[in-house]
């Protein structure tokens, strides 16, 4: 009879979501299934880690904010520099649940591809000099002064045809190896 290892608890999270920015409105939302957020739920509770280099970033640098009302946990980073991740692929994860989280930050990226490209370059080219609340970062106003303009333009040119790296792949637990399965090869035509 086969038996299935114990698998560790799984935080009912039903969205997970990173909306970069800048004068420290760069947040992570999760939003829990209702009812269920994580009692006594801290920074203690949570890692953030390069996806690419593995550092994993203080948790002093993060901020933690609970509406228990909303079920929602809101991550911000106001001691970082100008309140925002540096650009890079981050995983979070919360140790000891199967809760992970993948995401990337890259300055000048209006359309959020992990590349600062034309397209890019036209997000803020359509939308250069506007001003008002409801702009952000996908209207190409990167540094979150409710402006598009010089500034933002310069974000984009200082990271203009770069690529964010791949992350690294993630360790495979033990439980969960098994041999790879190999496809038998087509016959040639
Ligand atoms: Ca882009
Ligand atoms: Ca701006």
């Amino acid at each position: 009879m086969q038996t299935t290892p114990p698998q560790p608890p799984n935080p009912k999270v039903i969205t997970s979501q990173f909306t970069p920015g800048g004068s420290g409105n760069e947040r992570i939302t999760l939003v829990f299934d209702s009812g269920n957020l994580p009692p006594a739920l801290t920074l203690g509770n949570v890692t953030l880690k390069n996806s690419v280099t593995g550092a994993t970033l203080d948790p002093t640098k993060m901020s933690l904010s609970l509406d228990d009302a909303a079920a929602t946990a809101i991550i911000t980073f106001p001691a970082l520099p100008e309140a925002h991740l540096a650009d890079g692929r981050y995983r979070l994860t919360m140790p000891g649940t199967l809760f992970s989280f993948d995401f990337f930050r890259l300055n000048g990226d209006a359309t959020q591809e992990a590349t600062v490209s034309f397209a890019d370059l036209v997000a803020v080219g359509q939308n250069y000099g506007k001003t008002g609340r409801q702009l952000s970062w996908s209207d190409g106003d990167f540094n979150g002064d409710n402006t598009i303009g010089f500034a933002d333009l310069v974000a984009l040119g200082q990271n203009y045809g770069r690529t964010l790296p791949a992350a690294l792949p993630a360790p495979i637990p033990l439980a969960s190896a098994a041999p790879a399965i190999i496809a038998p090869a087509p016959d040639p035509v």
